[in-house]
């Protein structure tokens, strides 16, 4: 198979959530001669990104979402030595959280997996996590953005606190917040840089606002 064959299969294998046909073609690819960034930025990347824009036409539902994420990361592991070897330029480093008293994480881990498919480097605090482990995270990481979730009205308030303890720190980063009550009239409410309504449309609003940055 051609360079080009290859990498237009490995998309095609992540688009349609087939890890096994993924990571054979990571290996096959990297035989050939392909290196591990190219693989996985015009192969698996690219799968990605057609599995958020297939989401966000509602072509595609959160199963294809978590098996094409699966695909993804299964090859990945192929590619681990080669990408650690030589690093892929990151968009940027995001924190990511549901914030405090909040134990939902279906939908900031679809938030992560969309992040990481856009090129982002992605540190998951997991959930309930506080403003301090927020703030301390992403001043010690240098992070580009920080990203919560919250699934309850109880505890979206808390993104509020988040937000001030962060700008008073003097995070200078981009500051975005999603999850079913949360909406664009409360973000601008508590001071945060962006909302986003889904995970695909996260990682496009934010990669967007990073470029223009
Ligand atoms: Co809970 N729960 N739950 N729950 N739960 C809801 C949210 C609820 C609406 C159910 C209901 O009453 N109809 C309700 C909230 C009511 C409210 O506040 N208005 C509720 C409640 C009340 C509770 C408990 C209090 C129940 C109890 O114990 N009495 C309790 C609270 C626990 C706690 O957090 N402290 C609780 C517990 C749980 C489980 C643990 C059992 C489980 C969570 C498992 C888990 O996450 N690992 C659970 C579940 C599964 C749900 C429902 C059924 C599904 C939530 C979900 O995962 N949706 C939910 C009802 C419902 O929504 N139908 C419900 C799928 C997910 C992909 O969607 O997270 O919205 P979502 O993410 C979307 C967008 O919002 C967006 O992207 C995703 C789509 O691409 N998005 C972002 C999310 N974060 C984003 C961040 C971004 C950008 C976009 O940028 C940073």
């Amino acid at each position: 198979m051609t360079e080009a064959g290859i990498l237009e299969k490995l998309r095609e294998a992540v688009l349609n959530g087939k890890r096994k046909d993924a990571a054979n073609l990571c290996e096959e690819g990297l035989k050939a001669g392909l290196a591990g960034k190219d693989l996985l930025t015009q192969g698996l990347l690219a799968g990605m990104e057609e599995v958020g824009r297939r989401m966000r036409c509602e072509e595609y539902f959160i199963p294809e979402v978590l098996v094409a994420a699966r695909a993804m990361q299964t090859a990945m592991e192929v590619l681990r030595e080669d990408l650690a070897r030589n690093p892929p330029t990151q968009v940027g480093r995001v924190i990511i959280g549901t914030v405090s008293g909040d134990l939902h994480d279906i939908g900031k881990n679809l938030v992560a997996i969309m992040l990481t498919g856009a090129g982002f480097e992605v540190i998951d605090l997991g959930i309930d996590v506080s403003p301090s482990r927020f703030v301390s995270a992403a001043l010690e990481r240098q992070a580009d953005a920080v990203a919560m979730s919250a699934l309850l009205t109880t505890t979206m308030v808390n993104m509020k606190e988040v937000v001030a303890e962060l700008r008073k720190a003097g995070f200078q980063g981009r500051i975005m917040i999603g999850g079913a009550p949360v909406t664009q009239e409360f973000a601008e409410k508590i001071g945060a840089d962006l909302f986003a309504g889904d995970a695909s449309e996260g990682a496009e609003k934010l990669k967007a606002s990073l470029r223009a940055a």
